[in-house]
């Protein structure tokens, strides 16, 4: 209630506590009025934020599963550590072999390179690495000191594009460039849109029903559970972006019929773009969960509307329900009835919520790190979002359909029919799907984590590492949603088992029977009267 949240929010300075409030959302009961809920703006300093930043969202999220590409980090070593090999985007090499998603380049950048300039050692890096590993193509990454002193990462980058022959992109994401990762994706997708998609001579795609799936990272081995489903139904997959993606795929992303959109946030620019440039419609996906996995499929096999791919998309989905439905329910008996706190990154914080319920548990509280209002609220609301001066920082890249290539993919009747009962080119936001009473936290802190677990006691927390021991402290399960806690895949069919499995796993666990929470055992004040200890 207001009165409870106001009590949580006591504590904070009074332009903090308006601040936060803004951020935070009481689902009201089932009226049609939006409820509104700030988002995509700067953390208060002095706030302990799960989010990262720009150059984690472009090199980490976006660029790094790129698996035949190396992707340089030029800066202090520290950057590149912690970019190294964290998300768990699993790659396995293709055809040609090449696979550096394992490795860690960076020039080090030390206080010399900083005083003096770091651009000869960049160059010099990148002619060491198309010596040893002759990749397909090279990305730089910017971090925050580049920009600081200026280093022109453009102009060395061409510069080894002429010496070498292949494409070397240099992303000027320094982690500052916005106000979280958010920023870097929008970056990444901007120069993969202008300079890689479609940098080939191939105009068409020869293969039936070729779609691309946008927003798959393949945390965990889930891109490969969704890939196995859809090559058994007929698709075929053009490319993935990225994970587990290559850069040769990436330029055939025109040649698509359809875009699948799983992670919006991450990569709703060029699920936009491609069908600006190329006509190509862009359909929100959910592969995780059961029900939203079958809508998924229903959807894309409405859109082709062939007779033969909808009743392989029905055989499909009726045995693999029949294989992992009674294997489920086994597992449901021990979740059934409980509640979860559901907070990840940008798209995360809603997609699980659904297949929560199918395990019994229901989400009392969930957010998002960095998702910007349309997450939450619909995609009808961009129109009305504020532009200010960290969103005005990244510039949207501007398209036009491509006189030779943009194709009308489907006739715009019936597309139109399709959009009535399919998330075509739209998305409904986490709001409208959360239960009266819940609550949901844009840019989740520290403090409010522990003081909401006090007040909702969750039988689960679903977040990320940087919370993980704190809430576990506290007696209660965590679950990892951004690594899985180097479990996986929860995607598909086979995930919807795997989350079942483990979620069960973590309430019937007997460690909770050894942890004594710190306020247990220990007085929650200590004072003396008189020189006496109480
Ligand atoms: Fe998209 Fe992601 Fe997410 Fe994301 Fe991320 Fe991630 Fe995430 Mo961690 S792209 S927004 S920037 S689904 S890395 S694979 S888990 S925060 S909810
Ligand atoms: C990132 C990557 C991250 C971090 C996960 C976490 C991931 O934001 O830079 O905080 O647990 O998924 O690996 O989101």
């Amino acid at each position: 209630t207001e009165e409870k949240l106001g009590e949580i929010l006591e504590v904070y300075p009074e332009k903090v506590r308006v601040n936060r409030r803004r951020h935070i959302v009481l689902k009201e009961p089932d009226t049609n009025a939006a409820q509104q809920i700030e988002a995509n703006t700067r953390t208060l300093p002095g706030i302990i934020t799960n989010r990262g930043c720009a150059f984690a969202g472009c090199k980490g999220v976006v660029v790094g599963p790129i698996k035949d590409m190396v992707h340089i980090v030029h800066g202090p070593v520290g950057c590149a550590f912690y970019t190294w090999g964290a998300r768990r985007n699993k790659a396995r090499a293709g055809e040609d072999g090449k696979n550096y998603v394992n490795y860690c380049f960076s020039t080090d950048m030390q206080e010399s390179d900083i005083v003096f300039g770091g651009e000869k050692k960049l160059a010099k890096l990148i002619d060491e690495t198309v010596e040893i590993f002759h990749p397909n193509a090279i990305s730089i990454a910017a971090t925050c000191p580049v920009g600081l002193i200026g280093d022109d990462i453009s102009a060395v980058a061409r510069a080894a594009e002429e010496r070498h022959g292949i494409q070397v992109l240099a992303f000027q994401c320094e982690g500052y460039k916005g106000v979280s990762q958010s920023a870097g994706h929008h970056i990444a997708n901007n120069l993969l849109m202008d300079k890689v998609i479609g940098n080939t001579e191939v105009e068409k795609c020869d293969e039936p029903y070729a779609v691309n799936l946008l927003g798959e990272y393949n945390i965990g081995g889930d891109g490969w559970e969704v890939e196995r489903i859809l090559k058994d139904i007929g698709y075929h997959v053009v490319c993935v972006m990225t994970g587990d993606g290559s850069y040769e795929d990436l330029r055939l992303a025109h040649t698509a019929d359809l875009n699948l959109v799983q992670c919006h946030r991450s990569i709703n620019y060029i699920a936009e773009m491609l069908e600006i440039k190329y006509g190509t419609p862009w359909l929100k996906v959910n592969f995780v969960g059961i029900k939203s996995t079958c809508d998924s499929l229903r959807a894309m096999a409405a859109y082709f509307g062939d007779k033969d791919l909808m009743q392989k998309t029905e055989d499909v989905i009726a045995r693999e329900t029949a294989r992992i439905q009674p294997v489920i329910d086994q597992y449901r008996k021990v979740c059934e009835g409980k509640t979860a706190f559901c907070f990840v990154g940008g798209s995360r914080g809603h997609h699980y919520q659904g297949l929560f319920a199918e395990i019994g548990v229901e989400t009392v509280l969930a957010g998002y790190e960095f998702a910007h209002r349309d997450d939450y609220e619909g995609r009808e609301v961009i129109p009305s979002i504020k532009k200010d001066a960290d969103s005005k920082n990244i510039p949207d890249l501007h398209v036009e359909a491509d006189t030779k290539r943009f194709k009308i993919k489907i006739d715009p009747e019936r597309l139109a029919k399709l959009r009535e009962k399919f998330p075509f080119d739209e998305y409904k936001g986490m709001i409208v799907d959360m239960k009266e009473g819940t609550i949901i936290v844009d840019d989740l802190n520290h403090f409010e984590t522990e003081e909401f677990i006090r007040l909702l006691h969750p039988d689960i927390v679903s977040s990320g590492i940087k919370d993980k021991y704190v809430i576990q402290k506290m007696g209660i399960p965590s679950k990892q949603l951004h690594s899985y806690d180097y479990s996986g895949p929860y995607a598909g069919f086979n995930g919807a088992v795997n989350f079942a499995r483990d979620i069960s796993m973590s309430f019937a666990t007997p460690t909770w029977n050894y942890i004594v929470p710190p306020w247990k055992n220990q007085p929650l004040l200590n004072a003396t009267i008189n020189g006496d200890e109480l």
